[in-house]
């Protein structure tokens, strides 16, 4: 999955498109390079960061979608709001990627309608406050059983398995020490009997294990991407979509795939 941060403020990639055309731009080079998924995101959600009003997300979102039309890839809308939700899909997303894990009023019937996948993310706490001492008495358990009650709630809505992915969230509310425990039981998560997404691209637990500025941490996501992969991720969340294929070529081959 090739991230495309429609944004004045993501963390790594903020304020990189003068306009849609050039994020749909962006995107396709993304699907060359190897994406299997685009992932288009109008709201900054890293620690800190302010909410985005449905007006502007919408702007900031919907043309890109638009645009990628006939792209030969499902195209993913990263937001938690049921509104853009809707529009997104009418415009021609077929997933989406829901940091709040449809817990949001009006969100798992609006996926519940809608002829799409979504991807069922833990957090801990909202983006401002999420990594001011987050606890826990063990993360790993404790993330499996909140995306079990997630699964739970999206099947009873009518939400089919097979149209759900979880995703452990890494950086959500989580200490360095968390991230890596759950980076080490990512296996386990495959017990839920969906598809499992990692999200690990150039975040802050890299730059702590590697001293490096967010555009520096290419190597270290892609040793992040193969490391989650190896320990049973269906999905890697990416900036560096040629670097992270590059890796996975090597890994392939070795695994007879
Ligand atoms: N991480 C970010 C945003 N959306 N979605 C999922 N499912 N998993 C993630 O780990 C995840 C996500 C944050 O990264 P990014 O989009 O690069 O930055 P920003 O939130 O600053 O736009």
């Amino acid at each position: 999955m090739g991230v495309v941060n429609v944004t004045p403020d993501s963390f790594s990639d903020g304020g990189r498109f003068a306009g849609a055309g050039q994020a749909a731009a962006y995107a396709r080079k993304l699907i060359e390079e190897g994406a299997d998924i685009v992932d288009i995101g109008g709201e900054s959600t890293r620690p800190g960061s302010s909410p985005v009003v449905l007006e502007e997300e919408r702007r900031r979102v919907l043309p890109v979608i638009e645009a990628l039309a006939g792209c030969g890839v499902p195209v993913s809308v990263d937001t938690q709001k049921p509104g853009l939700m809707r529009e997104a899909v009418a415009a021609g997303a077929s997933l989406v990627n829901d940091i709040s894990a449809l817990t949001g009023p009006g969100t798992l019937e609006t996926v519940a309608k809608a002829p799409i996948a979504v991807c069922l993310m833990h957090k801990r706490g909202d983006p401002r406050t999420m990594q001011d001492d987050p606890v826990y008495d063990d993360v790993v358990r404790e993330v499996h059983d909140y995306l079990a009650g997630r699964v739970a709630a999206a099947e009873a809505a009518g939400i089919a398995r097979d149209r759900i992915v979880v995703d452990p969230g890494f950086g959500f509310g989580k200490t360095l020490e968390h991230n890596l425990a759950l980076l080490c039981a990512l296996a386990r998560f495959r017990s839920l009997g969906v598809a499992v997404l990692a999200g690990l691209s150039r975040k802050s637990m890299l730059g702590m294990l590697t001293g490096r500025e967010p555009r520096e941490r290419v190597h270290a996501s892609v040793a992040a991407a193969l490391i989650a992969v190896q320990n049973g991720a269906h999905i890697v969340r990416v900036h560096d979509v040629a670097a992270t294929r590059d890796a996975l070529a090597v890994w392939n081959a070795v695994n007879g795939k």
